[in-house]
């Protein structure tokens, strides 16, 4: 392999690091499970519009390529090479009390973890009889599963066209054909493996074999924020005593985009902010400030429609889970006023 060509435009963080240096460097390593530099750049090298532009095949990918994991981990994290991770899932400790009470902002929160098997390889290098065992032992697991968090599971494999719209347009199911997965390897066998779990109120969900082996997801309408975390921490607590999750003392849980590293969390709200909306740089400015990530009203790399944004917690290493959700929450009450302010 050469080394690639990115345009001179190419803002992601694979065209930042990988160096002439670094390529020269990594680009005849292999991991234990023969992951490959060229495998781990492939979505950066053929999705030229990436944020970050790189997945790894296995735990092992975070030290074989550290070269060029590294400084992408310290530059979206602000987590350096010599520092450890610590978690927090206490609820007790999260102070958060409904911030739109009257719901005049806030549609819905949901709050999501990432999670992989142990000693498993992550999506990009898996087989399919790897998935295909990875979501028979989770799907045990979440059959054992009681009270508020018991549900069924649907596998994506003879689900007909309109219920697996419908779930997407809800906000309930991941998306079909991502380029930025495809190009990781994270689609290959699509659909055999993949399905959703979800109890009757479709508060809590869990994802099989997207992007992360296991994407465990807590959501309601309105901005109970603390009910949402309360929920999530139950289910991850109760999974985890059926299912090893993957993880390590510097890089937290295990997960295939460098990004998700750590607490795995992305805990967000769909909130209404039509005047912040019309102000993009006072609305940054806010978010920047306060560790935000805006995205768009049907998840990462869409659009907003009408002034609603989808606003979430940017940073998920080297913070705990309650910080990574008191970062969206403060936030969040920072955004709220500043809307007041513009009305
Ligand atoms: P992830 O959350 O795993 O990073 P996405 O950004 O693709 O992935 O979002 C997945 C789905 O969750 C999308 O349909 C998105 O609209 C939905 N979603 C995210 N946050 C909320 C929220 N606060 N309320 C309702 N739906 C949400
Ligand atoms: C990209 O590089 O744009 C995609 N591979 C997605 C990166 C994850 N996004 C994020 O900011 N958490």
């Amino acid at each position: 392999m050469n080394y690639p060509k990115f345009p001179e435009n190419c803002k992601s963080l694979l065209c930042k690091y990988l160096t002439p240096e670094v390529f020269e460097a990594l680009k005849d390593k292999k991991t234990p499970n023969g992951f490959t530099l060229e495998q781990a750049i492939n979505s950066g090298v053929k999705n030229i519009d990436s944020g970050i532009g790189v997945y790894a095949g296995d735990k092992e990918s975070y030290d074989v390529f550290d070269k060029l994991f590294d400084p992408i981990i310290e530059e979206y994290h602000g987590f350096g090479k010599t520092d450890a991770h610590k978690s927090n899932l206490n609820p007790d400790d999260l102070n958060a009390p409904n911030p739109d009470p009257d719901n005049e902002f806030i549609l819905s929160t949901r709050i999501r973890v990432g999670r992989n098997m142990d000693n498993m390889p992550l999506g990009p290098a898996i087989s399919k009889e790897q998935r295909d065992h990875v979501e028979a032992s989770v799907v045990a697991g979440l059959k054992t599963l009681e009270g508020e968090l018991e549900g069924e599971y649907y596998p994506l494999l003879g689900m007909t066209k309109e219920v697996q719209e419908a779930l997407i347009k809800d906000h309930f199911l991941f998306k079909e054909g991502d380029r930025f997965l495809d190009a990781a390897g994270l689609n290959r066998d699509w659909p055999a493996g993949r399905g959703i779990y979800h109890n009757t109120d479709k508060t809590f969900l869990v994802w099989v074999n997207e992007e992360d082996q296991l994407r465990i997801i807590s959501m309601q309408q309105g901005g109970d924020i603390q009910e949402v975390f309360t929920r999530l921490v139950k289910a991850i607590e109760s999974i985890e005593t059926k299912v090893p999750f993957s993880y390590s003392d510097h890089l937290g849980y295990i997960t295939s985009c460098p990004t998700n590293l750590g607490t795995a969390m992305r805990a967000s709200v769909h909130i209404k902010l039509p005047k912040l909306g019309a102000d993009m740089e006072r609305f940054k400015a806010i978010t920047d400030q306060y560790h935000l990530q805006i995205r768009g009203i049907h998840g990462e790399h869409s659009e907003s429609e009408g002034g609603i944004y989808d606003i979430s917690n940017r940073r998920r290493l080297g913070i705990t889970e309650v910080e990574a959700v008191q970062d969206m929450y403060d936030g969040v009450v920072a955004l709220i006023e500043a809307e007041k302010a513009l009305r």
